[in-house]
């Protein structure tokens, strides 16, 4: 089976009922498994202070006092069996809400890819329709087709090379027989053997600094929003830093997101010195006990020495406050924007150490393939996709998800 058949076999329960069915029987025989996992917990640790028990009792000469401590001794079996079973209740609702969280997010996937799935996915679907056979007139209007979804020159050639060697290789000439194979291989473009590192990098020494940087407009300050509601929801404390103090309004505009978030703001007045707005704001998040730190900045390009200076005063700020230094830098990225945004990416990561990318906006555009095109061209790992400007818009990033919510309609 292919990738993308696994991938959508995965994801299929979402819009299923059948499936769901069966999905909720499978569950129940796994909690099953997990509760007889717990049960085998509680029965060795009650067997361990049993025998601690009977190594009291051979020791024990008669001694009232001794005595007296056996029997105190076996109380913290009932009080360890009442942990176990909180435990396995905590377990269990936390397996609750990853399973809603991870419905709610290929739901989010669907909706927000559906403009590129209309886009570039339809117009594969409608190639394999019009062609017969796979002929060298179908890979150049499939090139074309890539090309124009944002994938990247090179990358779409070297996948049209893959693919040219897998049609002779395998004998393939229906072209219905390559969409699985276009699928699986854009899969692998992104995949290449690397371990992907979607996840949020925090410090576990110390507060975590997380910096945004990006061009005017892409979206950082509604980015910093909804990463800090996603952040609360979690439990963790958030704090919102008004970097940005070059852009008129732009402090007031954080404060307002902060306060509908329902998190930490701190922030000077307009044309202050962004790195001692950042000392000031670290050291306010450290009294008010925050876990999280989310820096807004005035990322403009338009003069690369004087952001680059900008932005490593701001790294030496934290690296003297904060054990352990940044915890990420996530440039932020506007996905309509096209190679332009690739361009961007490439001229920060000569400016700073960027971490990883958000791809914001992907709602609004046709062109889904700029994921690939980042990965390939630019080789920093997305974290983070925005999908609309709800709050709840925005969701890790992950490549299973994201190819089933781009070519769910194509098989
Ligand atoms: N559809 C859609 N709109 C978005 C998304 N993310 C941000 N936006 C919109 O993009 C616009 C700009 O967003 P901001 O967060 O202000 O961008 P910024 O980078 O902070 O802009 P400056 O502070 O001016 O540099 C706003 O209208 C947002 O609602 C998204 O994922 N989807
Ligand atoms: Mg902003």
């Amino acid at each position: 089976m292919g990738l993308f058949s696994k991938i959508k076999n995965m994801f299929k329960s979402t819009e299923e009922e059948e499936d769901i069915v069966e999905e909720q029987e499978d569950e129940e025989v796994e909690e099953d498994e997990e509760e007889s996992e717990v049960d085998e917990e509680i029965q060795e640790e009650i067997e361990e202070t049993n025998e601690e028990e009977t190594e009291i009792d051979e020791e024990d000469d008669s001694t009232d006092v001794e005595e007296s401590e056996v029997e105190e001794e076996s109380e913290p079996v009932v009080e360890e069996t009442k942990v176990i079973e909180d435990k396995k209740s905590i377990k269990k609702a936390k397996k609750e809400k990853k399973k809603e969280d991870k419905k709610k997010d290929i739901k989010i996937y669907e909706k927000g890819l559906s403009k590129s799935r209309e886009g570039f996915v339809s117009k594969l679907a409608n190639l394999t329709n019009k062609y017969k056979k796979v002929t060298d007139e179908y890979f150049e209007e499939l090139e074309e087709i890539l090309i124009m979804a944002d994938i990247g020159v090179n990358t779409v050639m070297d996948f049209i090379d893959r693919l040219r060697d897998r049609v002779r290789k395998e004998h393939i000439d229906d072209p219905s027989e390559l969409k699985e194979i276009i699928v699986d291989e854009l899969f692998i473009i992104y995949v290449n053997d690397e371990i992907l590192t979607n996840k949020i990098h925090y410090n576990d020494k110390d507060i975590s600094v997380i910096l945004f940087v990006g061009v005017n407009g892409v979206g950082k300050t509604t980015t910093i929003a909804k990463i800090a509601n996603k952040l609360k929801s979690e439990g963790k404390k958030v704090m919102m830093v008004a970097g940005d103090t070059f852009r008129a309004g732009a402090i007031e505009q954080l404060h307002e997101w902060a306060d509908r978030a329902g998190v930490e703001f701190f922030g000077k007045e307009e044309n202050s010195d962004p790195s001692s707005v950042l000392y000031d704001g670290i050291e306010n998040a450290r009294e008010k006990g925050c876990d999280v730190v989310l820096v807004d900045t005035a990322g403009r390009l338009q003069n690369k020495v004087n952001l680059m200076n900008e932005l490593e005063k701001m790294n030496n700020v934290i690296n003297k406050l904060v054990d352990g230094g940044c915890s990420e830098t996530l440039l932020v990225i506007d996905a309509g924007t096209g190679q332009n945004g690739i361009n961007q990416a490439k001229a920060f990561k000569e400016i700073t150490n960027i971490t990883g990318i958000v791809l914001t906006k992907m709602d609004g555009t046709a062109k889904g393939g700029i994921v690939l095109a980042i990965k390939e061209e630019v080789g920093i790992p997305v974290k983070f996709i925005g999908l609309g400007e709800r709050m709840e818009d925005l969701v890790s990033f992950d490549i299973e998800k994201y190819i089933y919510g781009l070519f769910k309609d194509m098989m």
